[in-house]
């Protein structure tokens, strides 16, 4: 057994020791506001398949009330939130999905990201054999063998994920997660079609299930810590780094149309986490010298009362 990996996991929604948190707990502060998706298909071995196509991506946003979208067979859906999610004491936040059975759970990847580009997945595990194929109507899946895996839990109980878990790493600000990326898992034990967890197990999930409603059946998102009082340009998408790569200058800009004059703590670091320029005064929009930088990869944080980014970039 690979270090980290325990015995058992908190069972069913319910039982003793469980980590199943209920949809209406007064313990979530938010919930996500926008969402892009990627549907898959409902069987990924059969080519002429269509794709998963219940409910619509705007169900997964706002509170948990099992109105869903579909995945289908390693589908991705991609949440923001108006404030960015943090690393506070305990779990961070928890995926909602809508399984009615203890025994019949589809299950997701879950990654974040700081900057929309760099995402880190949560260490999976699955403790169940991945060898005889769990089909649709068995119900032999136990949530005490999954940990770090979104759908370990039934409808209006949400899976609690702590950014704790994850491995610290230049790219990733636990200060400042604006994306949670939810990563249906397909499920097969056919080594060619199936996914593993951390330690290389197949993770054993009901396949195939050739219906609308295939795969990773996302409800919600709920928030437990979120940092406050940021405005809403802390999004990756409405700023950048210009021109990235770079070579003597770079500015950092917003959008044409959240056009701001913010003064805040400028870093420049290296991937490894040394700090190779500090400004306390940048004005967003004027240049940075950035001629001294050797070429590499570099990770530009911007931080006042009211902001906080997180862009890479490239010196070349
Ligand atoms: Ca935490
Ligand atoms: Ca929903």
């Amino acid at each position: 057994m690979p270090l980290g990996v325990h015995a058992q996991y908190p069972g069913p929604a319910g039982s003793p020791g469980s980590t199943a948190i209920a949809g209406d707990s007064s313990i979530f502060v938010g919930w996500a506001s926008s969402i892009e998706t990627e549907l898959a298909s409902i069987d990924i071995t059969d080519p002429n398949a269509p794709q998963a196509n219940t409910g619509n991506s705007t169900a997964a946003l706002g509170p948990a009330d099992s109105q869903v979208i579909s995945l289908g067979d390693g589908g991705t859906a991609t949440l923001f939130f108006d404030q960015p999610i943090i690393d506070g004491p305990g779990a961070d936040f928890a995926v909602f999905e809508n399984s009615f059975l203890d025994g019949f759970l589809e299950l997701a990847f879950v990654e974040v990201s700081s900057d929309g580009e760099h995402f880190f997945r949560f260490p999976a595990v699955s403790l169940h054999q991945d060898t005889l194929q769990f089909g649709p109507f068995d119900n032999l899946m136990q949530a005490q063998k999954l940990h770090n895996l979104a759908g370990k839990y039934v409808a209006n109980f949400g899976t609690p994920f702590d950014l704790a878990e994850l491995e610290d790493d230049p790219l990733l600000d636990k200060s400042n997660i604006q994306y949670v990326k939810l990563i249906d898992v397909i499920g097969s034990v056919d080594p060619d079609i199936g996914q593993t967890d951390f330690s290389g197990t197949l993770i054993n999930d009901p396949f195939p299930t050739p219906f609308p409603s295939c795969g990773f059946d996302l409800d919600a998102v709920g928030v437990i810590h979120q940092a406050v009082g940021y405005s809403k340009i802390n999004r990756g998408q409405h700023v950048e780094l210009f021109p990235n790569p770079a070579n003597d200058i770079i500015y950092l800009r917003t959008d044409h149309i959240i056009q701001i004059e913010e003064t805040g703590r400028l870093e420049i670091r290296s991937l490894e986490g040394k700090v190779m320029l500090i400004n306390p005064t940048y004005l967003i929009g004027h240049s940075i010298q950035v001629g001294a930088l050797n070429n590499g990869t570099y990770i530009l944080y911007f931080k006042n009362q009211d902001i906080v980014l997180v862009k890479s970039f490239i010196i070349q």
